[in-house]
């Protein structure tokens, strides 16, 4: 464990929100720091020059020397550690992010949720879990508010979302209780390979007190378990004292164990990806000593983030649905697995954007299965049209409003209209949310 003393100095790389939130940190216990951003003109450099006008600032690149002369560099998580210049100093210079920091400072008990898809959703129902059952909970981190920003001395519990990126500068968490809720390809344009990207995921149980693993995933479990508790949750029937999912017909039950929790029709958010979301949080709730029956109740009336599988608006009897949080290959997979059987007329599905070096033939195929025609867009539109072309109509696009009236135009009364785009949003938008807006509102235009 890194200890602070005032008289180092702290370079901090990245500008962005994690940057800001490192700076405000830094400055209110007085410590020494300069900030660095490869970007020309970071978001965050104006609040900095305010809240410190005499700080070093360097844009446009790094610079190496003074990466060199620092004491500690605290790393974005949108800067790689494999950063030219970052490697070049990584030797000689502690480098860490602000996950390390934040675990070090946090006096209550922290619960980590990471895994490739589902992170914000889980997080936020242990969040309103632990509201529900009296707790003050600060939840944050990859779903928004930086962890730093999370540090107040009434916090009884953390509850935070953590990425690959956040957890590969994270030396040591700590958590009470930490989950892998599932791994398939993301960021395959930053990592080597899968191992890469699992190793970093596998961080979020260095230190653990309780492990939360999905039995359904074996991407998703350590290869080892040493001195920690653990609870297993599952798509199928439980073991004793594990989550899981009992069936009879077509009625599907939450339960623990041989106990029947609840009733899946009494869930507001659809879909079986949902389910496992569902039941990990439950088990992260439960390692964090918190009331199951209060938990149970709050799980029925959570209604689902928004940009998640959100249902938008029906125009003349079709349904538009935004799910534009799909940024890769598996969350795309989950939403047509999810409303592909249950949708009584045909499927079109709006995909593409960056697809982040992911290998899309899975995907490929589940289209096939619930796809009746895709409207592409996006800088990797070609890729998904090539690869599209043999098993369905492919109609190339160039903009979001494009997109919907070609996908309006396609469909009729009940059929189903899904932004899913499997890919990252940043080649023609700020974010997914941008996105998603510009979806809803090219459709409520129609
Ligand atoms: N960047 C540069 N040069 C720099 C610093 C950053 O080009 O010197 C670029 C990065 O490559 C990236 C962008 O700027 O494209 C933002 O990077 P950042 O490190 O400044 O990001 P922050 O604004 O601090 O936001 C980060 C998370 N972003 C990333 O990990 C890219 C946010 O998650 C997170 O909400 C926030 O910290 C608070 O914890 C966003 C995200 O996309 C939602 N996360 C990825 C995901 O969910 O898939 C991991
Ligand atoms: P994350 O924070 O990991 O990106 P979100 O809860 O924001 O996860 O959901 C992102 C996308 O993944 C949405 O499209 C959602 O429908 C899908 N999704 C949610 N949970 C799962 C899951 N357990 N497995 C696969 N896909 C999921």
């Amino acid at each position: 464990m890194t200890i602070l003393a005032r008289d180092r100095h702290i370079v901090i790389v990245g500008l962005g929100v994690t940057g800001l939130s490192c700076a405000r940190y830094l400055h209110a216990k007085g410590m020494s720091f300069s900030v660095m951003d490869t970007r020309d003109v970071p978001p965050g450099l104006e609040e900095l020059k305010n809240l410190c006008p005499d700080v070093d600032i360097v844009t446009g690149s790094l610079d190496r020397e003074k990466l060199g002369e620092a004491s500690e560099i605290w790393l974005s998580p949108g800067v790689a550690l494999a950063h030219p210049d970052i490697a070049a100093v990584s030797d000689k210079v502690i480098v860490r992010g602000d996950v390390d920091v934040f675990s070090q400072e946090a006096k209550a008990p922290i619960i980590a949720i990471t895994g490739s898809n589902g992170k914000s959703t889980v997080t936020s129902m242990v969040g309103e879990m632990a509201k529900a059952c009296g707790v003050q909970v600060a939840v944050g981190g990859n779903l928004g508010t930086p962890v730093l920003d999370l540090l107040a001395p009434e916090v009884e519990l953390y509850v935070v979302e953590l990425s690959s990126f956040q957890l590969e500068t994270t030396e040591k968490l700590e958590a009470k209780a930490a989950t892998v809720l599932n791994l398939s390809q993301d960021h395959m344009d930053r990592y080597p390979d899968m191992m890469a990207y699992h190793l970093a995921k596998m961080r979020v149980f260095f230190g653990c007190q309780h492990l939360v693993l999905n039995k359904d995933d074996v991407l998703a479990q350590p290869p080892m378990i040493q001195g920690a508790a653990v609870t297993w949750f599952s798509l199928s029937s439980p073991e004793p004292r594990q989550f899981g999912l009992v069936s009879s017909g077509d009625k599907h039950f939450l339960a623990k164990g041989n106990e029947v929790l609840l009733d899946t029709d009494e869930l507001r958010i659809k879909g079986r990806h949902n389910w496992s979301n569902a039941l990990a949080a439950l088990a992260l709730a439960e390692a964090a000593g918190l009331s199951l029956p209060i938990c149970l109740e709050t799980l029925k009336d959570f209604t689902g983030l928004e940009h998640r599988c959100e249902w938008v608006e029906s125009v003349n009897g079709v349904d538009f649905i935004n799910d534009s949080k799909a940024t890769n290959v598996g969350a795309t997979i989950a939403a047509l697995e999810g409303l592909g059987p249950v949708t009584a007329g045909n499927l079109i599905l709006i995909c593409g954007g960056q697809g982040k070096g992911q290998d899309f033939s899975a995907l490929f195929d589940c289209m096939e299965r619930y796809v009746h025609a895709a409207v592409v867009l996006g800088e990797d539109r070609q890729l998904l049209r090539d690869g599209l072309a043999a098993k369905m109509p492919v109609h190339e696009v160039n903009t979001m409003q494009e997109a919907v009236s070609t996908a309006a135009s396609l469909s009729n009364g009940g059929d189903l209209v899904l932004l899913s785009p499997a890919c990252a949003s940043l080649d023609m938008f700020r974010n997914y949310v941008e996105r998603g807006e510009e979806f809803k509102r090219w459709v409520r235009a129609l």
